[in-house]
């Protein structure tokens, strides 16, 4: 078999397969699968090589480049989705263009995008504000918020009356305080634990949140307005996905080459590390048994202990 000769056959296989008796659709081409493919080969490299990297640490110290290698893991299915031209379902867009690139009755939506970004936009704020050394609770709800931001995106993509745009909006806004979280009160964490890790979220949060604001822009152009083609849409969003996540990783797990976890509030045991302030593990037999003392006492004695070493 002649290797060289081989074509994407992906369109041919599974695209185009739009219900509705639609006449004529907005859809990738043979070059937008290509390209959806060679950024899933991006994303495949990135995850082996952060995977990788976190064998040149302790167990407790992975925590960074497992939450790195999820996103980019996770991006490497959702691109070979969209490589293979599934993930998709036509819409009827809200603006009937007349420029040929854009004409048709039904403009192919990748609702994978949004499986992808719901889960990996999350995973990015984690590295990002657990790098601040952000209180849980402030962690959770941004991730929330940033939840919002992505459903209501892929609402509005899938509406096709200008209703869209309300969903829009309310995408908009969450993106605005989840851009405050990371450029403004996370930032102030980040500085009060030391220069070192002041530095590093600094160059990933503005990084993130330079990019993370032409996502809007992209989504107007191409599942809001109808601007510019699906093959067109691969191409922003694939570069923006490259820079946003194996960049982004890459810049992160470099800034974190010397940073302690346990300097940001991450106090991670493997198996066989000391108890946490030098204290004694305790086996069944010893909590158990052996004591005539009640649950309340042992307690003071541990406590006694803990802060006397
Ligand atoms: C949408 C439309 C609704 C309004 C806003 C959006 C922002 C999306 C963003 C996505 C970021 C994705 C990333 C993916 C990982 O690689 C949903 C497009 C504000 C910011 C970083």
């Amino acid at each position: 078999m002649d290797l060289t000769k081989r074509k994407n056959d992906a369109i041919n296989a599974n695209g185009n397969h739009f219900v509705n008796g639609a006449t004529s659709n907005i859809a990738i081409t043979t070059h937008g699968s290509d390209w959806y493919f060679a950024v899933c080969a991006v994303m495949f490299v990135s995850t082996i090589a952060f995977a990788g990297l976190s064998f040149t640490k302790p167990r407790s110290h992975r925590i960074f480049h497992y939450i790195t290698a999820a996103i980019t893991m996770v991006a490497a299915i959702a691109y070979f989705t969209m490589g293979a031209d599934l993930g998709e379902t036509g819409i009827k867009p809200e603006f009937i263009r007349t420029n040929s690139k854009v004409a048709g009755n039904l403009r192919e939506i990748f609702y994978v995008r949004y499986i992808d970004w719901v889960i990996t936009t999350p995973l990015l704020l984690m590295d990002l504000l657990l790098t601040a050394g952000m209180p849980w609770p402030t962690i959770l709800y941004t991730i929330l918020i940033d939840e919002i931001m992505i459903i209501t995106g892929l609402i509005g993509a899938l509406v096709t009356s200008s209703y869209k745009w309300g969903y829009y909006t309310f995408g908009c806004v969450a993106f605005l305080w989840v851009a405050w979280t990371v450029t403004w009160t996370a930032r102030k964490h980040a500085a009060a634990i030391g220069p070192d890790v002041s530095k590093t979220y600094l160059i990933c949060g503005v990084w993130t949140i330079f990019l993370w604001f032409l996502y809007p822009i992209a989504w107007g152009l191409s599942e809001g307005g109808n601007v510019i083609a699906p093959d067109s849409e691969a191409v922003f969003y694939g570069i923006l996905d490259i820079l946003a996540k194996p960049v982004f990783g890459t810049l992160l797990l470099w800034g974190h080459r010397n940073i302690e976890p346990s300097r940001l509030g991450l106090h991670i045991r493997d198996y066989d590390d000391p108890m946490p302030g030098g204290l004694e593990r305790k086996s069944e037999k010893d909590i158990g048994n052996g004591h005539h003392n009640s649950g309340v006492a042992d307690n003071t004695a541990t406590t006694t202990g803990a802060s006397t070493v």
